[in-house]
């Protein structure tokens, strides 16, 4: 098997065994041939766990499988975060983001990774944390005078948040305030139109370039 296919195809395994060391060399080895680390999550390791999910679907894997996949990956990101923050534009502050995870979910690799994103191309991120209540995203937005709310869901049960949110937005007379912007496995572009965001980002980099479209 070429290097390449090889090194991809162990850090999955290792992502999915949870051998962390195993993974983290992985990684290492895949960005010493060149690969950059945004890609590695964005085109290895979000696949890897989206196929762990149909697993977990169809009931070949189970809860502590997931928990293991995903600590693991936390391990990765320590290895691909410093590359990805040495390639870091930070000259000036491109403007606030106020970020976390709906209420009632606990995923957070996804929201992490936009969080860092972000950040690494110049905006001030505010992370709320998971399961954090409509109002705890209005309360920090407020404080720190946020030009967007980024939301995340994993989880359907948790999507309707989102349309709270904008709701609540409304009621408190702060629509104007700030843009709204969610993402997240079950959420679509439909569905953010539908429940007045302003916009969906499929994955981290269309996060980043939403906000730069927002506050320019
Ligand atoms: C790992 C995992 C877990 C871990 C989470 C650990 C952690 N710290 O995050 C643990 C084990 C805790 C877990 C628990 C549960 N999980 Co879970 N989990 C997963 C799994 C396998 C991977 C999730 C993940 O990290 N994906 C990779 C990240 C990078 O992708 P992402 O979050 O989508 O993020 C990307 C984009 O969406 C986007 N994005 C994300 N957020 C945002 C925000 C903004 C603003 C923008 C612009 C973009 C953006 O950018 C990111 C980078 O590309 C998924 C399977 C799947 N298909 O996703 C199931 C999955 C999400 N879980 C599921 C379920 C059912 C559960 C449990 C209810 C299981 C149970 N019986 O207890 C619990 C719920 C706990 C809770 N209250 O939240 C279901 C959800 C089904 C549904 N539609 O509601 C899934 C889809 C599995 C499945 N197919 O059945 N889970």
């Amino acid at each position: 098997m070429e290097k390449n296919e090889l090194l991809k195809k162990n850090l999955s395994e290792a992502i999915l065994e949870g051998e962390e060391s195993a993974a983290g060399e992985a990684a290492k080895a895949l960005m010493a041939e060149g690969w950059k680390a945004v890609d590695i999550f964005e085109k290895l390791i979000v696949p890897t766990l989206t196929e762990l999910g149909h697993r977990f679907e169809r009931l070949e894997a189970y809860l502590p499988d997931l928990m293991i996949a995903a600590d693991t990956v936390k391990v990765v990101r320590k290895v691909l975060d410093d590359q990805i923050t040495d390639d870091s534009d930070r000259t000036k502050s491109r403007g606030a983001v106020v970020i976390g995870t709906c209420q009632g979910d606990v995923h957070d690799i996804g929201k992490d990774m936009v969080a860092l994103m972000l950040e690494v191309n110049g905006f001030d991120v505010y992370d709320v944390g998971v399961d954090a209540s409509v109002q705890a995203f209005i309360n920090k937005a407020e404080d720190v005078n946020a030009d967007i709310i980024g939301m995340s869901s994993l989880l359907t049960s948790s999507m309707p948040y989102m349309e709270d949110l904008v709701g609540q937005l409304k009621v408190q007379g702060k629509r104007d305030q700030f843009a709204v912007i969610v993402g997240g496995g079950p959420v679509t572009p439909e569905y953010a139109e539908k429940i007045g965001a302003d916009a969906y980002g499929r994955d981290s980099t269309a996060a980043v370039n939403i906000c730069n479209e927002i506050v320019s």
